[in-house]
Parts: structure tokens; sequence; C-alpha cells
């Protein structure tokens, strides 16, 4: 049994969240998805998310790609959730890419990032709604 993990705050969520969350339980058979408190956007972002962590984890954690959700409090955490859900593969956009190869050598999950989808993003999407 393959468990892949994979971390964001998925707010206002839209397509590219779903395409990432898909690509990442192809590579498993069992997806957790770690969903960014609402601090630990403030602290990635600079503000607080749209949606709640209570809303955007029930909205991730209801789609038939993702098996479990759990709340991420912190990026320096990650070996320990890693552990803690006895993940073997680690997928994030390629955003990301080179930001959590730390994670291998602490233990020994693998890493991937894959393309993000274009042209879409929660900014994008409160800018469109703005005007
Ligand atoms: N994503 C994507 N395509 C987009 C937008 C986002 O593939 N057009 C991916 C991101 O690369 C990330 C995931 O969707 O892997 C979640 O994106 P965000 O909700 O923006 O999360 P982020 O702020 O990247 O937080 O510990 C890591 C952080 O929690 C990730």
């Amino acid at each position: 049994m393959k468990t892949g993990i994979t971390f964001g705050t998925f707010d206002v969520f839209h397509y590219g969240h779903l395409r990432i969350l898909e690509r990442s339980r192809e590579l498993c058979d069992r997806l957790v998805v770690g969903i960014s408190s609402d601090e630990l956007n403030f602290s990635k972002k600079g503000r607080m998310p749209y949606y709640s962590f209570d809303e955007r984890s029930r909205i991730v954690g209801a789609l038939k790609c993702v098996d479990e959700v759990f709340k991420e409090e912190s990026l320096e955490l990650k070996a320990e959730y890693i552990k803690r859900f006895k993940a073997d593969v680690l997928v994030m956009g390629d955003d990301w890419k080179g930001k959590f190869d730390w994670v291998i050598p602490l233990t020994g999950c693998a890493v991937f990032y894959l393309p993000r989808t274009p042209a879409i993003s929660t900014t994008a999407i409160v800018e469109k709604i703005r005007n």
C-alpha cells in the first residue's frame, strides 16, 4: 500500500487544485492531504484565506481522490507529517521545485514536483470577481 502526501492551502478551490490532487493520487494507493491552517496561510501569503480551515478541509476531504486530510501547522514539520502518515511519496506543484528535497534523507520519502495548471490561481479568481 503506497501512501502519497501533499500540502496546500486550497483556498477558493479551483481546477488547478483538483488536478494536482488527482495527479498525486495516480502516484499512490492512498492520498493524505495537509491543509494549511489559517495562521500558516497568513505566514505564507501575508493574509488570511477567504475560506476558513474547516471549509477548506471539508471541500478537499470530500474529493474522491483524497483519502484523509489533516491540519498543516508549519512548513518545517513536513518530515514529521511524512513519518506520521508513513508516506512513501510527497507530491507538490513545481512552483515548489527543490524546496522540499530536504525531507528525502530524513524520511526516505520520494519527492515529485508536477507542472502547475497554467493560468489559474486563487488570486486571479478573486481579482476577476472584484472587477
Ligand atoms: N497548484 C497547481 N496549479 C495551480 C495552482 C496551484 O498545481 N494553478 C498546486 C500548487 O503547486 C500546490 C497545490 O496546488 O502544490 C496547492 O496550492 P496552494 O493552495 O496555493 O498551496 P501553497 O500555498 O502552494 O501551499 O507545505 C506546502 C504549502 O502548504 C503549499
